[in-house]
């Protein structure tokens, strides 16, 4: 063998190695200080290649806000200061192709120029948020409306919301009213108001985005005009009499329990003809072991420039016991929304199970839809334990989620196992989903607490990160886990 055909194969040998190598991540903990709340943005706003960290606390009657940014290979404090008195809530927004921390105070949305630390003006606007709480909340306030990639601003107030909708060139438009009856409702067993969901359609089929509320005897919808929002709404009928408030259940024993509750889950286009479609959520409980999960999906169909909803649901995801979505994404890419579902059956076996062992599993379901439907069993299911510390009552939950982490367009599979490992089950892009072996992620984070994903160094794989307490009860922590663009030279 020549020299040359050794070192083009010796090249080829360390390309398969390193296409094969799994996916290394670097972690880092953010020391965030005392603290009764915590309050996680991220946005790139001073610059760099890495997302910064804009963290809020509040401990009695102090709030205290730090930008954490990334440089030279660690995090560090690039601005700490006191969050003025009148800020009642936080968000982050791009505009003009800069991330922009937003600040609401009564009747104006602000920004803070990093150049400065200070604060300027971006529209004013009332909000059903107007007085300032003791910790800095996030609202999310920016969010891509109409789905041409920028992001918009929809401000709820007590009688519906006040758009702004993002120009090409940056710039913000008027503000539009979209006025919907019982856009505020009272929350229970609380004085707190909570803003009517935002559900997205293409109601008239004019291949612009509308905007759809719920409303007692039907949804509300604003359609999608070339400039924003038509203010003068249409009716759109439902199938079902639907709710949206949150479902509490008591159980008790004795008591009579048996109850079905029906909800508004979502509606969008599920199943992929650019119809939107409605999805509910049904529990029925017979007894305290007794309970059926259902979602029904009612396809849409366009008629007279309108959506129309069959009366039966034309599929249905079916589960006998407690069943809650943690991913709804097309997973196989047929344009068509594939669900992953957690799943867990109740019974006195699985609770003596629990008494004995101090775990609980639980399922992960994925259903893909197929031909207009959902097959009556999952496509791929997969088992995992929640540990129970039966002592103090608290769960250590393993954390899942669903993101891409190897960086090949493929979604794939992220089970935290304990505080200090997560497991990464490749995407497969086959009927098994996912590979069965994991890769492992070293990570410093806590067993209690939600990993949130977000792609912070731009490399095409989602980074994690965890804000959590330690054992004191006070101490917080950001827990950071960024992906390394090339595996370490052996
Ligand atoms: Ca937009
Ligand atoms: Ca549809
Ligand atoms: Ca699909
Ligand atoms: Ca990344």
């Amino acid at each position: 063998m020549s020299s040359r055909v050794a070192a083009a194969l010796g090249c080829v040998l360390a390309l398969v190695a390193a296409a094969d190598a799994p996916p290394s991540y670097e972690s880092f903990v953010l020391d965030t200080g005392e603290a009764t709340s915590l309050t996680v943005l991220h946005g790139r706003m001073t610059g760099g290649t890495v997302e910064d960290f804009a963290v809020f606390r509040h401990r009695d009657q102090d709030r205290r806000m730090v930008v954490y940014a990334f440089e030279n290979g660690r995090w560090r404090e690039n601005h700490a200061a006191d969050v003025p008195d009148d800020v009642i809530f936080v968000d982050m927004m791009e505009l003009g192709g800069l991330d922009r921390l937003l600040m609401y105070r009564r009747g104006h949305i602000e920004w803070l120029d990093p150049e400065t630390w200070t604060r300027r003006p971006l529209v004013a606007g009332s909000s059903i948020y107007n007085v300032p709480p003791l910790d800095v909340p996030e609202v999310q306030i920016a969010r891509d409306l109409n789905d041409d990639g920028l992001d918009d601003i929809a401000l709820p107030g007590f009688d519906g919301h006040t758009v702004w909708v993002q120009r090409s060139d940056g710039t913000l438009s008027g503000p539009m009213e979209l006025r919907a009856d019982h856009s505020a409702r009272i929350g229970f067993r609380s004085s707190t108001y909570r803003a009517l969901d935002i559900y997205q359609l293409d109601n008239d089929g004019d291949s612009r985005v509308d905007l759809a509320f719920w409303r007692p005897d039907g949804m509300t919808v604003f359609r999608g005009t070339e400039t924003g929002f038509d203010t003068e709404p249409v009716l759109v009928d439902l199938p079902v009499p639907v709710s949206t408030d949150d479902v509490t259940v008591s159980f008790g024993f004795g008591g009579d329990i048996d109850e079905t509750r029906t909800m508004l889950y979502t509606v969008g286009d599920m199943n992929g003809d650019g119809v939107g479609d409605l999805v509910t959520n049904t529990l029925e409980i017979g007894g305290l072991f007794d309970q059926t999960s259902r979602y029904d999906f009612y396809f849409g169909e366009r008629r007279e420039s309108a959506t129309v909803f069959e009366p039966e649901p034309a599929t249905s995801i079916s589960f006998p016991g407690i069943q809650g979505v943690f991913e709804r994404s097309d997973f196989d890419g047929d344009g068509a929304i594939d669900f992953g579902m957690t799943s867990v059956k109740l019974g006195i076996g699985k609770l003596i199970a629990v008494l004995l062992t101090g775990s609980v599993s639980y399922n992960m379901d994925f259903y893909f839809m197929k031909d207009g439907a959902y097959p009556e069993d999952p496509d791929v299911r997969r088992r995992v334990k929640l540990r129970l510390d039966l002592g103090s009552g608290r769960v250590a939950a393993n954390w899942i989620s669903v993101g891409d982490f190897t960086g090949d367009g493929i979604k794939d599979l992220l089970v935290q196992v304990d505080a200090s490992r997560c497991d990464v089950y490749p995407g497969s892009a086959d009927e098994q989903l996912f590979a069965e072996q994991p890769f492992k992620v070293d990570v410093r984070f806590s067993d209690q607490g939600n990993i949130r994903l977000a792609d912070l160094n731009g490399d095409g794989r989602d980074d994690m990160y965890m804000a959590f307490r330690l054992e004191d009860g006070v101490s917080r922590r950001i827990g950071v886990a960024l992906s390394r663009s090339a595996a370490p030279s052996p």
